[in-house]
């Protein structure tokens, strides 16, 4: 759990040490970037808690410490893609180049189809702009996660209800060749039952990274009251082995939403859940929790410290 050391007032500017993370409005699909000494915290925004995800603008936190965060307000909407509509749901951040590309799903006006835009800011904090002025991926998936590899090749990972990825060219805006579609076998996601469409635990919100040689896909498994769940492997591309459960369904939302990183010496957990007053499936809240690999860089099991 996160220790807590001081708890601020509701300030503008400012959001609470505790969990949530922020508490004055609600907050979903964290995805954390460790840059020059600081972990800045991109997250969707939940505007409405009806029947359905009302989600129009991504969110920027940033903390020294893990204890205090700092709001960087909304420096990128759906207004920002204008061949956008709607939905902004689950995206990562990367930094290269002294560039920051943000990557997220977002309703593309004319299929109607979800697809992955690209923002792209000389800072982590924004304002972020289009960076080519229309869709990077066109396939009807959500939940784009970056990652680049040690010898400088970057991909992209989304997709639901299939995995997918491509190899970013160097400019991270483009890539070469066709999404490739990774083998869902039960081996390497888990088995699944009562859903013969879906016959692995694999649902959504892949975030792919590299520690100590080794490559992990932590994922959100199973709809519809969603655990988190991870499978490694040798190379960035597979083959992918199942590893089990990291976080367990828990905390009054059907969905939830891993991000991963090691920062000062700590490794930490982001996920959401509706802990707020008032919250739940459409009024999620992001939160966080300190671990450690074993050492064998299996993940422990974690479990919400609120929610
Ligand atoms: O926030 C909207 C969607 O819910 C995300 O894209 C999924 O990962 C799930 O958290």
């Amino acid at each position: 759990m996160v220790s807590v050391l001081c708890t601020l007032a509701l300030l503008p500017g400012t959001a609470r040490a505790d969990n949530p993370i922020v508490q004055h409005i609600y907050t979903a699909d964290p995805a954390p970037l460790v840059h020059d000494g600081r972990v800045y915290l991109y997250t969707g925004h939940d505007e409405d808690g009806s029947t359905w995800f009302t989600m129009k603008e991504w969110r920027v936190w940033s903390s020294a410490d893990m204890v205090n965060w700092t709001d960087h307000g909304s420096p990128m909407s759906v207004a920002t893609f204008s061949w956008a509509s709607k939905d902004a749901w689950a995206g990562q951040a990367v930094q290269r180049n002294g560039k920051f590309y943000w990557y997220v799903p977002v309703v593309n006006r004319a299929t109607g189809r979800m697809a992955i835009g690209v923002g792209v800011s000389d800072s982590p904090t924004g304002p972020f702009r289009d960076a080519i002025g229309r869709p990077l991926v066109e396939n009807g998936e959500i939940d784009p996660t970056v990652f680049i590899d040690d010898n400088g090749q970057a991909y992209l990972y989304w997709g639901n209800p299939n995995l997918w990825y491509v190899r970013l060219n160097a400019d991270m805006t483009s890539f070469s060749g066709s999404p490739t579609q990774v083998p869902l076998t039960t081996a390497g996601f888990g088995a699944r039952t009562g859903d013969a469409a879906r016959p692995t635990l694999y649902e959504e919100g892949p975030w792919v990274f590299k520690r100590n040689g080794l490559y992990y896909n932590v994922f959100a498994a199973k709809c519809c009251s969603e655990f988190i769940a991870y499978s490694t492997a040798p190379s960035p591309t597979g083959p992918w082995t199942y590893r089990g459960t990291v976080m367990p369904t828990q905390g009054n939302s059907f969905t939830n939403h891993a991000g991963l990183v090691d920062f000062k010496g700590g490794s930490y957990f982001f996920y959401h859940n509706g802990a707020l007053p008032g919250g739940g499936g459409f009024t999620r809240s992001v939160a966080v929790e300190r671990f450690a690999y074993n050492p064998d860089g299996s993940i422990p099991t974690i479990t919400m410290s609120t929610g």
